[in-house]
């Protein structure tokens, strides 16, 4: 055994890895190929929240490896024992310590939102709001405070896959200089309930079915489906997730919602209404269901993965943020309720007002620490914003510092690095669980032991106390909710008019896919009986994907009134009516194989480069390629890269190349997947001759693009526009793959 002072344990381990050479020093050669982080670059301006959470890192390279005591180690290979094959010593500290941390290193994942991905970034103010809130943020145009934002989904397991059918959380943690304050919301605008009190009955409805674990990921399954149909005020949220809206292309490109109704309170204490919005730079985009569960075993990360990517490249996220005020004036002419969840408020008759954007500009150091330790609440506010009556907000006040609690271990979680704020912490608490700080003083007030401290502050215009908005409250105490909360179908009608025919067939397909999973032919019958209230084509299309017939009564339900007058829809609730979509950030398959066209390779990912568009470079093998003069580099092969994670593909000519490809299958089938989900699929020069060997053969549409390199990128970009060859759908049904 080798107890010197110059070599150690693991020495002798690696050292016939690196050659048999001595080994001195050795734990900085093992790291040092490590790329550093592009994001935690200083290139990125250190905001107050990154400068406080210095304090907290902890750099390992070139440091020796010591006991959580500090004890340096000679020997982490080996367990103290008698001889070399006798029993483990108790007196082995170093080896009972490491094993009984690894036994605790799991927490209980979050109840719901376990499955999440988190960044770093800034809120960045466009115009001050003083006329209507105190927030200290939204003052002064310019002005920046740090914010940490963290997408999930709700219904999965920690492990469970991106992109399966779900409402997305999108929770967002500023960082003020007068506290922390949450908007804890979702990529829906609205909820599958209107009282806290059923979230409990709700989510166990959704999670997988309490007697086998099952689905993963799902709401398709028959306890979901008898929780809807027996809940008709869920509809609305349903048709939502069983939109497009339901499987987004990325997180960078789903809008978020508050979803809950606050106040906004400003200097002179007059309040207004206000729903919250987040309106991503990146543009709204989705995902066709097929390829999204594709995706789910392709890569399970696929999400996380897009999100932690584009911020190493540089393509931070930014998502503008916007208001919808209120005015009593407002809600009389609305008709309907604004503290109801399952409303939304459509933009068309009070459009959101952008003030801000915010920008994630950094990957986190480490998961655990920063993602999964995060705290969000509802409850958290700060001057200038108040609760709304809402009772789903109200419950939600109480129900996640609850969960925190229990999660986290104890009531110290606050002390969390990524959950302090950034301003100064003083208070009476004391003690319990990991406690961090050492309290000076007196823990009671009043107090005469140290002059009182620390001291309430009154309320001020700027910098004062949090008080609570006054509100003149009378009524009976009862478990009665408001008659205003009554109506459910409006608002799912509004939903499926305003959405474009390819975004109604997809949703009419989401439902007839969910219910087709559902084993009870009662539940079916039911929501078929809930859809026929809404909109009676649809509930005929859905109805004839599981064999129902709907009866005379059910076609000739009464049509819901319109929201405010809207009878044809409002454009703001498609994904895709206003047209073109940005398309920085995405990504493009480009596959070669030896002899490869350089030139043309070359046009194509400059170009793609121009629109910051990602070129991925694929062939039948990774690694050095050669092409007609020189060498490209594979990241990847075609099969380990299908077309499910690209936007489009484009296939590079060349005589050699073209020659390999066309008997290639997985070429081939990356040809025909893209094409099936409606994605560009592109041929440069004699490549088109891989097309001929398919079913494909002599066709062309808009996407299906054929031509030389500029010709081909050109359409290209103007085709990814669109995100998707909607017009093909009619044809890929007929097509197996
Ligand atoms: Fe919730 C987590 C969003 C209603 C109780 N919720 C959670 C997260 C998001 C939302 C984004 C994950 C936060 C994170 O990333 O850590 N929840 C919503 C929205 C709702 C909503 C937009 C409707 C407007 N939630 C809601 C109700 C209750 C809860 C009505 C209970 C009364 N939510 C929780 C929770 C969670 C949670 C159990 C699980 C983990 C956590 O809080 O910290 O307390």
């Amino acid at each position: 055994m080798n107890t010197g002072t110059k070599k150690t344990a693991l020495d002798d381990s690696i050292a016939p890895l690196l050659g048999g050479a001595a080994v001195e020093p050795h734990y900085s050669d093992l790291i040092s190929h490590v790329p550093p982080s592009k994001s935690a670059n200083s290139s990125v301006q250190a905001t107050e929240k990154s400068k406080q959470l210095d304090h907290f890192r902890v750099e390992n390279a070139g440091q020796p490896l010591t006991t959580s005591h500090g004890v340096k180690i000679a020997n982490n290979q080996q367990t103290l024992r008698v001889g070399e094959t006798g029993p483990a010593l108790m007196e082995d500290f170093h080896a009972i310590e490491k094993l009984a941390a690894f036994d605790r290193e799991r927490i209980p994942e979050r109840v719901v939102h376990a499955r999440g991905s988190g960044a770093h970034g800034y809120f960045e103010c466009y115009k001050s709001m003083k006329h209507v809130t105190k927030l200290s943020f939204l003052q002064n145009p310019g002005d920046k405070i740090p914010v940490f934002v963290r997408f999930s989904t709700v219904q999965g397991f920690r492990g469970s896959p991106d992109t399966v059918r779900d409402v997305r959380g999108f929770a967002t943690k500023f960082y003020t200089e007068e506290g922390n304050f949450d908007i804890v919301g979702n990529s829906i605008p609205v909820f599958f309930i209107q009282d806290a009190i059923k979230f409990p009955d709700f989510v166990h409805a959704v999670k997988p079915e309490p007697h086998n674990e099952v689905p993963q990921g799902q709401s398709a399954h028959d306890t979901f489906w008898d929780f809807i149909s027996l809940q008709p005020e869920s509809l609305h949220t349903v048709f939502w997730a069983m939109s497009d809206r339901g499987i987004p292309r990325s997180y960078r490109t789903m809008e978020g919602f508050s979803v809950n109704t606050y106040k906004l309170v400003n200097d002179q204490d007059k309040a207004v209404h206000v729903k919250f919005h987040w309106k991503p730079v990146q543009g709204k985009a989705s995902l066709i269901w097929d390829e999204a569960q594709l995706i789910t075993g392709r890569d399970p990360d696929f999400h996380r993965k897009d999100l932690w990517d584009s911020i190493e490249a540089g393509l931070f996220p930014q998502f503008e943020f916007g208001v919808q005020i209120v005015t009593e004036e407002d809600e009389r002419r609305l008709g309907f309720d604004i503290l109801d969840a399952t409303k939304l408020i459509p933009e068309s008759v009070i459009p959101v007002e952008i003030v801000g954007k915010m920008t994630l500009n950094r990957n986190p150091d480490n998961f655990f620490a920063e993602t999964e330790q995060i705290a969000f609440c509802p409850a958290n506010i700060v001057p200038g914003v108040d609760f709304s009556n809402d009772p789903l907000l109200q419950g939600r006040t109480f129900s996640y510092t609850d969960t925190q609690r229990h999660r986290l271990g104890g009531p110290n979680f606050t002390e969390i690095p990524i959950n302090r704020p950034v301003v100064p912490v003083h208070h009476h608490q004391r003690d319990g669980m990991h406690q961090m700080n050492i309290v000076k003083g007196p823990n009671y007030e009043p107090n005469s032991m140290a002059g009182n401290w620390p001291r309430e502050t009154p309320p001020k215009p700027h910098g004062g106390g949090f008080h609570s908005h006054a509100m003149m409250l009378a009524g009976m105490k009862n478990r009665h909710h408001s008659p205003s909360f009554d109506e459910h179908f409006s608002q799912p009608r509004l939903y499926y008019l305003s959405l474009t025919d390819f975004e109604k067939e997809n949703m009419r397909s989401g439902f007839s896919f969910e219910l087709g999973k559902v084993q009870k032919t009662h539940i079916r019958q039911r929501v078929v009986d809930l859809l026929a209230r809404v909109d009676t084509d649809l509930a005929i299309a859905v109805a004839a994907s599981l064999s129902i017939e709907l009866t005379d009564s059910q076609k000739n339900y009464p049509v819901p009134d319109p929201v405010c007058g809207l009878t044809k829809g409002d454009p703001a609730l498609s994904l895709y009516s206003s047209g073109d979509v940005p398309i920085a950030g995405r990504r493009v398959n480009v596959i070669v194989s030896d002899g490869a066209c350089a030139d043309s390779l070359k046009t194509v990912e400059e170009a793609l480069k121009k629109e910051h568009i990602t070129a991925d470079i694929i062939a039948p093998r990774v690694g050095t390629i050669h092409t007609s003069s020189g060498t490209t580099t594979a990241s990847d092969s075609i099969c380990g890269r299908p077309s499910v994670l690209a936007d489009a593909v484009v296939f590079i000519g060349g005589d050699q190349s073209t020659k390999t490809l066309k008997v290639n299958g997985d070429a081939k089938h990356q040809l025909m997947e893209g094409f099936k989900h409606l994605k560009p699929v592109c041929f440069v020069g004699n490549a088109v001759e891989i097309l001929d060997e398919t079913d494909l053969k002599g066709k062309r549409d808009e996407g299906l693009i054929v031509g030389d390199a500029a010709t081909v990128v050109e359409q290209l970009i103007n085709v990814m526009k669109k995100h998707r060859v909607w017009d093909r759908t009619p044809l890929v049904k007929t097509l197996p793959a």
